[in-house]
């Protein structure tokens, strides 16, 4: 017997965007960063199929006010998937640990509070350097990361909830 003939289903997902409805929630702290990755998300959904009825923006002020725009966003029953963008770069106090932190923990409890898959595209730097480095200016972008990440969890927990996707845009609550 082959090792492929032994292994067992797997369940993936496609990075296939069409019937899904994506909601990104970003910080305008740092925009000159965040803007950046909201444009490696937005690349990423369209590249997988998104046009552009299926996708919201949402603006919170800093990072620390992702958990709680995402959780709301969620409870609306109007997403499949929510994309968080933020930066926090290290200052000279301990603020930026709590920031980083409650930012981080905050989105996954929301995530697993509501059952709506959550991507984390929050940037915890030492340096503006390190962060334009991760937003795509010159390499790597981790907004366009979270973005396929996004579509694959939203085909993965519909997969898991049995639910078939709609081919328009349609209402159902996500709510446990
Ligand atoms: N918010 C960020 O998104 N990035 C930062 O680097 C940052 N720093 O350095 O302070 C930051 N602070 C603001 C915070 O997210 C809240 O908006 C603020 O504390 C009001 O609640």
């Amino acid at each position: 017997m082959t090792s492929v003939d032994s292994k067992p289903n797997a369940l993936q997902s496609q990075l296939n965007a069409a019937g899904l409805r994506f909601a990104i929630v970003v910080s305008q702290f740092n925009s000159f960063i965040t803007d950046r990755l909201l444009k490696g998300a937005l690349d990423a959904l369209e590249r997988t199929g998104a046009r552009k009825e299926q996708i919201e923006i949402l603006v919170v002020p800093g990072s620390f006010e992702i958990p709680l725009a995402a959780k709301k966003l969620a409870l609306s029953g109007r997403f499949d998937s929510i994309i968080c963008i933020g930066c926090v770069l290290r200052g000279e106090t301990s603020h930026y640990d709590y920031v980083c932190s409650e930012t981080a923990r905050g989105i996954q409890l929301a995530q697993l509070d509501t059952g709506v898959p959550m991507t984390f595209c929050v940037l915890t730097c030492d340096t503006l350097e390190q962060a334009i480095e991760r937003a795509g200016l010159k390499g790597g972008n981790k907004g366009y990361e979270a973005g396929l990440a996004a579509v694959e969890m939203a085909g993965l927990v519909q997969k898991l909830s049995g639910k078939s996707r709609a081919s328009g845009s349609r209402r159902r609550s996500h709510r446990p």
